[in-house]
């Protein structure tokens, strides 16, 4: 009966550690695939939190790049076919994102709040 009772307890604490995670969470993960970002047909806008990591995994095997065309800030990863680029986004606002090679069909919105 004990044991019960520790087992539970220690279930309940992983379930808190469970829920808890994704508030402590500050990476996004947006794919970079042939010819589009984020997810085919999907919206093409991401929203994250100021100060979050953002994180573009090249999954497609022709040559992309991350441009910002218009934004509070102006980066941009050079054109690769694999990997990724990171980015610590620290001012809000909305951010206008292309590949050069596809634009203008290649296109995501991100923005910051
Ligand atoms: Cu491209």
């Amino acid at each position: 009966m004990r044991k019960l009772l520790v087992v539970a307890v220690i279930a309940g604490l992983l379930g808190a550690l469970v829920v808890a995670a994704p508030a402590l969470s500050k990476r996004k993960s947006i794919e970079v695939d042939d010819n589009y970002f984020v997810h085919k047909g999907a919206p093409r806008t991401v929203t994250v939190h100021k100060g979050d990591k953002v994180e573009w995994e090249w999954e497609g095997s022709n040559p992309h790049n991350v441009t910002v065309t218009k934004g509070p800030v102006k980066f941009h990863s050079k054109t690769q076919s694999s990997g990724s680029f990171k980015k610590t986004l620290k001012k809000r606002g909305t951010y206008k994102i292309i590949c050069t090679v596809h634009a203008p069909k290649m296109r995501m919105t991100l923005k910051v709040k």
